[in-house]
């Protein structure tokens, strides 16, 4: 689908403020499948897109922040500037380069677009003080722009305490209205790595995170990852325990997870681009 999409394009205007989300405005132009990374604030979701885009650079993909995205803002700006840099070097450290809020980045294989990934702010997606916010109206238009989506839903095991995850759980499985045939999702357990007793020979044990997924986010399991006997789940959905790295509490460093992590996560989401849509 990658030909047809350069005439489609969400139009747009040009804001800096973050402060002021309902007047957020960004610009999709490439119409390649977008992969949605939605989840709360410091579940992991920058370091995952960098930990996803050194691993598909290793893999000799051409790996491009868009300039477009979010034009005019000067951060952002800045941001890309200096993505090699800054973020695909080993020693990033999270905590004392620019924090990630925005970021849109291009994948590309042999030059040719084959999906975006798009990281927007975690309070956005999900606040739990006010957890049943309608979402601010750049992101409706992401979603209703027509271009497929892969929609990334981060969790964490024994995230927050129990009211907070609930809240969560239902707040992911009231979006699925939003998902339209061309879409698809995957479950992404974040931060496997703290989960010493799920781990086997560095690979995590998917089953066993899965089954705690169940306890503890009942409803996104049901919703997602249960196939009764006699059907598939509703939507097609996949499933990954992830890790970026290991993390130094006191250094701030990131340092790279094997790479079995990104090229699980890579792997399912290269299957539903091949999925009838490229
Ligand atoms: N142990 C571990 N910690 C992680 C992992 N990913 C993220 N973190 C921690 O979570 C923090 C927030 O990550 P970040 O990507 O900025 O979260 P975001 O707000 O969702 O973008 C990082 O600084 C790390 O301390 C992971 O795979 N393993
Ligand atoms: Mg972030």
């Amino acid at each position: 689908m990658g030909s047809q999409s350069e005439e489609k394009s969400t139009t747009v205007a040009v804001v800096t403020d973050e402060k002021k989300p309902e007047s957020v405005v960004v610009d999709i132009v490439s119409s390649t499948p977008i992969v949605v990374f939605f989840g709360p604030p410091q579940i992991g979701k920058t370091v995952t897109l960098i930990r996803l885009a050194r691993f598909l650079k290793q893999e000799k993909y051409q790996i491009e922040p868009d300039t477009e995205f979010r034009k005019g803002d000067s951060r952002y700006e800045d941001i890309c500037k200096n993505f090699d840099a800054n973020y695909l070097k080993t020693d990033f450290k999270p905590a004392s380069t620019a924090v990630i809020n925005f970021l849109l980045i291009k994948v590309k294989d042999q030059q040719k677009d084959i999906c975006q990934l798009l990281e927007a702010p975690g309070e956005h997606y999900f606040d739990p003080l006010h957890p049943g916010n309608d979402y601010f109206p750049y992101f409706y238009k992401i979603i209703n722009n027509g271009i497929p989506k892969i929609y990334l839903f981060f969790l964490e095991l024994n995230w927050k305490n129990s009211d907070d995850r609930e809240k969560y759980d239902n707040r992911v499985v009231n979006f699925a209205r939003n998902l339209g045939k061309e879409d698809s999702v995957i479950i992404l357990v974040n931060k496997a790595d703290q989960k010493a007793e799920l781990i086997h020979a560095k690979k995590p044990n998917e089953g066993a995170f899965k089954k705690i997924v169940r306890e503890q986010y009942p409803n996104i399991y049901s919703t997602f990852l249960e196939n009764s006997l006699f059907s598939a789940t509703k939507y097609k959905s996949a499933f990954v325990a992830f890790s970026a790295g290991n993390f130094n509490s006191e250094s701030h460093l990131f340092t790279n997870s094997i790479d079995f992590f990104p090229q699980n996560l890579w792997g399912k989401i290269r299957k539903r681009l091949r999925g009838g849509w490229l």
